[in-house]
This record gives C-alpha cells, sequence and structure tokens, in this order.
C-alpha cells in the first residue's frame, strides 16, 4: 500500500501530478519566504538593533530573497506549476515530451531547497543576499561553508529549470496539436516558451559564475580578487546578465495568466491587439537581456556606456506599455461583475504599473546613482515582484482552481483575501518609497529616528499579509469541504460559469474550442 503510494506519487510522470507538486511546493515555500521576511521586519521595525546580529538578520534577508524570487516561489508556481498544468492541455498534447524529466526537475528542487536550508544553518549563514557579490561571498567574507552550500543550491535549482525549460521548449514543437499553428498559440503559452528561452540563455552565466566564485573560494583561483589580478566587477557583469532577464522570467508568465484571465472575465473571443500582445512579450525579452549594467551605474561606468544603459533600459516601457493598455482595453466597456479574479487582475494591472513606473526613474543613471541600494530600489521590485507577480500566481490559483482541483472556491472568502492582501502589501511597500527617497539604505539593521515612521507603518503590513496568506489556507480547505457546485443553478448569479473555464482557457482563438 505504502509502496503503491510511493510509485503513485513520487514517481509519477503525469503533467498534473507533477504541476500539483510544484503549485504546493511554491505554497509551502511562500509561506517560509514570507516567515522571513516578518522576521525582517521584526528588525526593522525600530531604530535599534532587534537581533544584535546583523550577520543573522543578513542571512534571513538572503534565505527570504532566495526562497521567495529565485527557485522556490515564484518560479515554480509561474513556471513549474501552471506551466506544467496548463501547456499541455493548451497544446491539447498528450503530456510534456519527455515526462521522466519533468519528474527529475521537479525532484531537484527540494533537494536544492535543502541545501539552501542547510547553508543557512552553517557557521553563521550565508549572508551574501541574493546577488552573491565577492568579496563579501568570498573566503574574506565568508570564510565557512555556508556560501559553498548556497552555490550548490543554486547549480541544482539551475539546472532543474534548465531541464524543465528544455521539456516546454520541445513539447510545445513536437507535441503540439497539428489542428494548432504558431499565431494560434494562447497568450500563456507564449509568455511560458519566452520565459524559457530565456532561462536557457540566462542560467549558465549564473552557473559559471557562482562556480567562478566557488573556485576563487576553494581552489585557490583569482577570477574577481583584485589584488591576484582579477576582476570584481566582472562578476557584476556576469551576474546582471542573469539578473535581468530573471526578472522577466518571474513577471512574463504572470503577464500570460493576466492575459488568460482578462480575455476570460471580458468574455471577448480575443484578447484585444493579441498578435501586438506577442511582439511586446517577445520585445520585453529581447531589451531584457541588453540592459543589464542598469544595476551597477555605481560601479564608476562611463558617461556613454551610462546613456546606452539608460536609453536601452527605458525603452522597456514601450512594450510594457502595449500589455497594460491592451489589457485595460479588453476589459474596457465589458460588464463587470464582482468577482475576485476581477480583483486579482486590477489588483496586478495597479501595482505592476505603479513598480514599472519608479522602474523607468530609476533607469535615469543620474538618479540611480543617488537611489541605488536605498529603499526606493527595495519598493520598486516589491511592486513589481511580490506584489506584481505574486497577484499573477494568486489570479492563476483563483482562475484554474477549479479546473486544478475540482472544487470552488468561495468568492466571498477569495474577495477577503484580496482586500486584506492589497491592504498589507500596499501598507508594507508604499511607505518604503519615501524612506528611500528620504536616504534610507538598504541591508542595514539600525537607522536614525528620522526614518522610525515609516518603518513602523511599513512594518504593520506584513502581520495583515500573513492573515491573509492564512486565510488564503482556510479559503482553499473551506473549497474541500464545501462541495460547491461547479455549475450555479442561477446563471445569472455568477459571472461566467466556472464550467466554461477549462474551454476559454485555452486559445484566445474561438477557432480552436473545438478541439478541447
Ligand atoms: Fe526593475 C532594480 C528598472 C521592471 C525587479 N528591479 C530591480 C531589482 C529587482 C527588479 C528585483 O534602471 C533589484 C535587484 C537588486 O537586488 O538590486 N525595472 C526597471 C525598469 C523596468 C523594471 C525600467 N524590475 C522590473 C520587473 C521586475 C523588476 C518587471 C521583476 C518582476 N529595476 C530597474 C533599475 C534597477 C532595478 C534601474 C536598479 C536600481 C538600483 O539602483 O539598484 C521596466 O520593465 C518597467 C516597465 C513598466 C512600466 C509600467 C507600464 C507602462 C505604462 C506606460 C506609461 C509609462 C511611461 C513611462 C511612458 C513603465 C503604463 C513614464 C515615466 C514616468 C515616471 C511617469
Ligand atoms: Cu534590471
Amino acid at each position: 500500500m505504502s509502496n503503491f503510494f510511493f510509485t503513485r506519487w513520487f514517481m509519477s510522470c503525469n503533467h498534473k501530478d507533477i504541476g500539483t507538486f510544484y503549485l504546493l511546493f511554491s505554497l509551502w515555500s511562500g509561506l517560509m519566504g514570507g516567515s522571513f521576511s516578518v522576521l525582517l521586519r521584526f528588525e526593522l521595525a525600530t531604530p535599534g538593533s532587534f537581533y544584535n546580529n546583523a550577520q543573522l538578520y543578513n542571512s534571513i534577508l538572503t534565505a527570504h530573497a532566495f526562497i521567495m524570487i529565485f527557485f522556490f516561489m515564484v518560479m515554480p508556481g509561474l513556471v513549474g506549476g501552471f506551466g506544467n498544468w496548463m501547456l499541455p492541455l493548451m497544446l491539447c498534447a498528450p503530456d510534456m515530451s519527455y515526462p521522466r524529466l519533468n519528474n527529475l526537475s521537479f525532484w531537484l528542487l527540494p533537494s536544492s531547497i535543502l541545501l539552501m536550508v542547510s547553508s543557512a544553518m552553517t557557521d553563521s549563514g550565508a549572508g551574501t543576499s541574493w546577488t552573491v557579490y565577492p568579496p563579501l561571498s568570498s573566503t574574506l567574507g565568508h570564510p565557512g561553508s555556508a556560501v559553498d552550500l548556497a552555490i550548490f543550491s543554486l547549480h541544482l535549482a539551475g539546472i532543474s529549470s534548465i531541464l524543465g525549460s528544455i521539456n516546454f521548449m520541445v513539447t510545445t514543437s513536437n507535441l503540439r496539436n497539428v489542428s494548432i499553428s504558431i499565431n494560434q498559440l494562447s497568450l500563456f503559452i507564449w509568455t511560458t516558451i519566452v520565459t524559457t528561452f530565456l532561462l536557457v540563455l540566462s542560467l549558465p552565466v549564473l552557473a559559471g559564475a557562482i562556480t567562478m566564485v566557488l573556485t576563487d573560494r576553494n581552489i585557490s583561483t583569482a577570477f574577481f580578487d583584485p589584488s591576484a589580478g582579477g576582476n570584481v566587477v566582472l562578476y557584476q557583469h556576469l551576474f546582471w546578465f542573469f539578473g535581468h532577464p530573471e526578472v522577466y522570467i518571474l513577471i512574463l508568465p504572470a503577464f500570460g495568466i493576466i492575459s488568460q484571465a482578462s480575455l476570460f472575465i471580458s468574455g471577448k473571443k480575443e484578447i484585444f491587439g493579441a498578435l501586438g500582445m506577442v511582439y511586446a512579450v517577445l520585445g520585453i525579452a529581447l531589451l531584457g537581456c541588453v540592459v543589464w549594467a542598469h544595476h551597477m551605474f555605481t560601479v564608476g561606468l562611463d558617461l556613454d556606456t551610462r546613456a546606452y544603459f539608460t536609453s536601452a533600459t527605458m525603452v522597456i516601457a514601450i512594450p510594457t506599455a502595449i500589455k497594460v493598455f491592451s489589457w485595460i482595453t479588453t476589459l474596457f466597456g465589458t460588464r463587470m461583475v464582482f468577482h475576485p479574479l476581477l480583483l486579482w487582475v486590477l489588483g496586478f494591472i495597479f501595482l505592476f504599473t505603479v513598480g514599472g513606473l519608479t522602474g523607468v526613474v530609476l533607469s535615469n543613471s543620474n538618479l540611480d546613482i543617488i537611489l541605488h541600494d536605498s529603499y526606493y530600489v527595495v519598493a520598486h521590485f516589491h511592486y513589481v515582484l511580490s506584489l506584481g507577480a505574486v497577484f499573477g500566481i494568486f489570479a492563476g490559483a483563483t482562475f484554474w482552481f477549479t479546473l486544478i482541483t475540482g472544487f470552488v472556491l468561495d468568492k466571498t472568502l477569495m474577495s477577503a483575501v484580496f482586500i486584506l492582501m492589497f491592504t498589507g502589501v500596499n501598507l508594507t511597500f508604499l511607505p518604503l518609497h519615501f524612506a528611500g527617497l528620504h536616504g534610507f539604505p538598504r541591508k542595514y539593521t539600525e537607522y536614525p529616528d528620522a526614518f522610525f515612521v515609516w518603518n513602523m507603518v511599513a512594518s504593520f503590513g506584513p502581520l495583515i499579509s500573513l492573515f491573509a496568506s492564512f486565510l488564503l489556507i482556510f479559503t482553499f480547505v473551506d473549497s474541500m469541504f464545501m462541495f460547491r457546485k461547479v455549475l450555479s443553478e442561477n446563471s445569472t448569479s455568477s459571472m461566467i460559469e466556472w464550467n466554461q473555464t477549462v474551454p476559454m482557457a485555452h486559445s484566445y482563438n474561438q477557432s480552436v474550442l473545438q478541439l478541447v
């Protein structure tokens, strides 16, 4: 019996099983990473030191960032979870091309997170932040083996993502139903596929850079050691050549979900400017690969280089604007009915736009020299990430919950989760813009009293978000016990029948619906 359970689940090569595993893993990591963020706010709630241990604070910060953005929450949720579930369905494919590889991609992740947690518990932990810059990450800053473990963890997670990406690419090209041509692919497929290209392009560069840190640490190479002829700035170039595409890797699948969801909400046959949306995604991905040094304006780049990276970065606002305006235009003029999915979609569009606009401010190299390493940057990336990408995950969960689990969410509870989450995250991150503009720096444990007010307000936010997370889990559990009908008896009371979710999710092209 127990053996059956093991083979049924742990050895499953079915894309839906694996997708479910990814989603559960993402939920678990989200709660873990979220708990770390509450610990961070404990430290910053008061001007003095709370833990009296800056290295401990830095290790928690690093673990929080790695878990949330890198490999354990957003990527498994959006690409691994929804990607695995929806990609074969939307392509009318029987499964992924390499089902066993799919199983391996998932199971590399728990091993990877184990290494990450071990790293946090070894010596005084890895306090390098997610950028792992030398010399902080070299033996000079971290003599113990915590950083080595963190690097191995990233290697494993990177292999997992590359294998998963290859699987998605091959599935889309080879297992796509013959009747679905490239221009009939749904926008979710487009964003997922472009994401996998970005992953395969950028992850090896990260792997190379952290392997060079590893050899610098262990076998006396000196790639990043200036005293022996190395170059620390080289690391930053390598890291951000990965790091900037990575931020689009995190947001593009969320864009795909928002496109599918706004199409569904609007009840239209096609999203406004669907082809333009595809070109926008391609444009964002292409431009995303040539703007990396906007993270390095303060390292002493010459003026021409700064001018180039400033202008190239600003151009990204154009394809992104095309996406934002297309979503709004798709929703424009449709009958708006109160529904949690609509809330998550509108919430996403609003929060992502706020985050995007502060990004445009930061892309000005002269302004960035002042704002770099201040909380303004922290506020920017939390608006696009923990409010943007994460709201995309929530939208996906609301949208596809019934398809994935067969249960139906309570609309009131899910709307309450939205309202609490929206309040919590805005309370946390809005004040941090002002703190940053006043010069409050990142990665410090103590600060002058002048910054107390903004930080105190910001420290209440996570408590609300944490409560919202618990309410979310309650909402999931509630759906399992309440046996709501998928089809409501009074069809006018529900916005659109939930069972339409499945065919509507497949493509923006109505002709494909007959195939499903
Ligand atoms: Fe970013 C730092 C610039 C999008 C994530 N970003 C980060 C970090 C993360 C991150 C994690 O140029 C910190 C990394 C670290 O640990 O140090 N970012 C941008 C720009 C965009 C952008 C221009 N970022 C993202 C997305 C992310 C993300 C998406 C993850 C999901 N970001 C920066 C810069 C830094 C940076 C600097 C370095 C700062 C530093 O000093 O370290 C764009 O892609 C955003 C485009 C979106 C919009 C909104 C929709 C557009 C509309 C059209 C109208 C707007 C116009 C602009 C025409 C622009 C609605 C007008 C401008 C006005 C101000 C009104
Ligand atoms: Cu960037």
